[in-house]
């Protein structure tokens, strides 16, 4: 009698990680962080743009990072405390210092309306474009009828080099990546044509991965072995057409009153890879 074996049950979880992963160094992560030297005399703090979908997570990340400096967290960024929502929360160009314990660090973050959609309001691709240049004016609030141009009080003719961002930051859903609105990924990828020759580094964070994966929601270290995470990772690179080792998988700050080791060493994970390639950029821009 054959062994009426039941179906090989595949298992959600590689054996091995994709990616190395750094659990217990926290701390030594954040040091180098703290003590990060900007590669330009004239560059106090290097500005990182945050775009992406509405409600994706961008001012969540932001608030993140913040959070992880602190030791607590923090909510600086107003975030839209509805999860599913028909517009931006966020709807004008605001910047985030980052604070570490002992004053501000050399960065900051520039937070933007979401991109507008066929069924949702936001910003455009150009207004994005614009703000990596420097165009656009703090405080300046987002028309979604028509993106900002020269003849606008709050479009800067002349941006300093400090007004210019030296990383694109794109934060992507990792729930929603699978349906997303192929419109909207033409939107990112205007994006990455139109800055391509400026050189600037450009890096996904993908957000809510507590809510991608069940493995993922247990235990966030699972996130280097999880197969649903790595899928979306090769989805969202094939997509956008960013490399993989320019995406980094993060849990935002969301509910919690309290800070956590895993969630804190995956945000800064990605952060320092943002800054690195940031500060490579100018460094470039400083030897020409
Ligand atoms: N579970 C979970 N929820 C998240 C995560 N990141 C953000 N959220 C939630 O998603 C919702 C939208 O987050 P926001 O940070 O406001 O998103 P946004 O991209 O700034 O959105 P707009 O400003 O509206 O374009 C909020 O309810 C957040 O609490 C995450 O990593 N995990
Ligand atoms: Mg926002």
């Amino acid at each position: 009698m054959g062994n009426r074996s039941s179906k090989p049950t595949i298992s959600p979880e590689l054996e091995k990680p994709w990616r190395e992963s750094e659990w217990g160094q926290k701390e030594a992560l954040k040091k180098s962080l703290e003590e990060f030297s900007v590669s330009h005399p004239d560059i106090k703090h290097i500005r990182i743009l945050v775009a992406g979908q509405i409600g994706a997570g961008k001012s969540s990340f932001i608030n993140s990072v913040n959070s992880t400096f602190q030791g607590r967290i923090t909510n600086g960024a107003v975030v839209n405390a509805n999860s599913v929502s028909s517009h931006s929360f966020t709807n004008r160009i605001t910047t985030h210092r980052v604070r570490g314990a002992d004053g501000d660090l050399p960065f900051v973050l520039t937070d933007t309306m979401g991109l507008k959609t066929e069924a949702m309001e936001g910003s455009q691709p150009e207004d994005v474009i614009k703000a990596i240049y420097g165009h656009v004016k703090e405080n300046y609030k987002f028309n979604p009828e028509e993106p900002i141009d020269h003849k606008s009080e709050d479009y800067i003719r002349d941006p300093l080099l400090s007004d210019q961002a030296f990383c694109m930051v794109y934060v992507v859903d990792s729930k929603t990546i699978n349906f997303t609105d192929a419109r909207l990924i033409d939107k990112l990828r205007i994006i990455r044509h139109r800055i391509r020759d400026t050189r600037i580094p450009q890096v996904i964070v993908l957000t809510k991965v507590d809510e991608a994966c069940p493995l993922v929601k247990n235990d966030l270290k699972k996130v280097y072995t999880s197969i649903t995470i790595k899928r979306k990772i090769q989805v969202c690179s094939e997509m956008i057409g960013v490399p993989l080792n320019c995406i980094f998988p993060v849990k935002n700050y969301q509910d919690e009153i309290k800070i956590n080791n895993d969630v804190d060493v995956l945000i800064l994970t990605a952060f320092e890879q943002i800054v690195k390639l940031a500060n490579d950029r100018l460094r470039e821009v400083a030897s020409n």
